[in-house]
């Protein structure tokens, strides 16, 4: 049985959720609940930076959200192909999945993470650049919407949707989508429709007190 070291609430983990839900892949949820729990002891052994998710199977770890994905895709594939087999298409879907990765949720995340800092150590010039780098990759993600697909890549729901989700829904909540990218938006929508990921949504809405800028009263 493939276990998950997991939170419901973590943008990465929402992303290999969605995976394993879009293809109803059985696992074992192991619940990150705090860093004291017995879950986390484990996963500090295995994996000393302490990020999650990490995939476990027959004592094998898998780290990092992307790779995980891959490892399903490899290992326990289904009906909906995250990867495409085809080689080139392969490398437009890990594109935008590097593209969610490091410029929607490292520059959210360094937004939250700043807010939990005490108030003397907060990084003032740090958040206002990852601000702005939001905006930046609204922009090219509302050029590049502009014909019309309707997934990151085209018409197949693929791995790069599958981080696309939890990145927007939460890059959302901390720097606004502006008006001026309504395709992003339709898109976010899109996402939220999506029967995978709007399970892992439901599945972490009790935690939104816990969400540092304050969750606001939608999605
Ligand atoms: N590069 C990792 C990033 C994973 C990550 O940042 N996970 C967050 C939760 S969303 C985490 O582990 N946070 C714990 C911490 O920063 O201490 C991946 O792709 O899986």
């Amino acid at each position: 049985m493939l276990q998950l070291y997991a939170h419901p609430f973590s943008s990465y983990c929402q992303k290999v959720l969605t995976a394993l839900y879009e293809n109803a892949t059985p696992f074992q949820m192991r619940l990150l609940e705090s860093p004291q729990c017995e879950a986390w002891q484990e996963l500090a052994r295995m994996w000393p930076v302490q990020r999650f998710p990490v995939l476990v199977e027959d004592g094998r770890m898998v780290a990092e959200a992307s790779c995980i994905i891959e490892y399903l895709q490899l290992n326990h594939p289904g009906p909906v192909t995250l990867l495409p087999h085809d080689p080139r298409e392969a490398l437009e879907v890990r594109m935008m999945d590097r593209f969610f990765d490091n410029y929607l949720s490292t520059p959210q995340q360094k937004v939250v993470f700043d807010a939990l800092r005490p108030e003397a150590e907060r990084d003032t010039y740090g958040v206002a650049e990852a601000r702005r780098l939001l905006d930046t990759a609204y922009g090219w993600l509302e050029g590049v919407l502009s014909d019309g697909r309707e997934w990151a890549t085209g018409p197949s729901f693929t791995l790069a949707d599958c981080g696309a989700g939890p990145f927007l829904f939460y890059a959302d909540w901390t720097h606004r989508i502006g008006a001026q990218f309504p395709r992003v938006h339709e898109y976010r929508q899109r996402l939220l429709a999506r029967p995978a990921f709007a399970r892992a949504v439901d599945e972490a809405r009790p935690f939104r007190p816990f969400f540092p800028l304050g969750a606001p009263d939608r999605d």
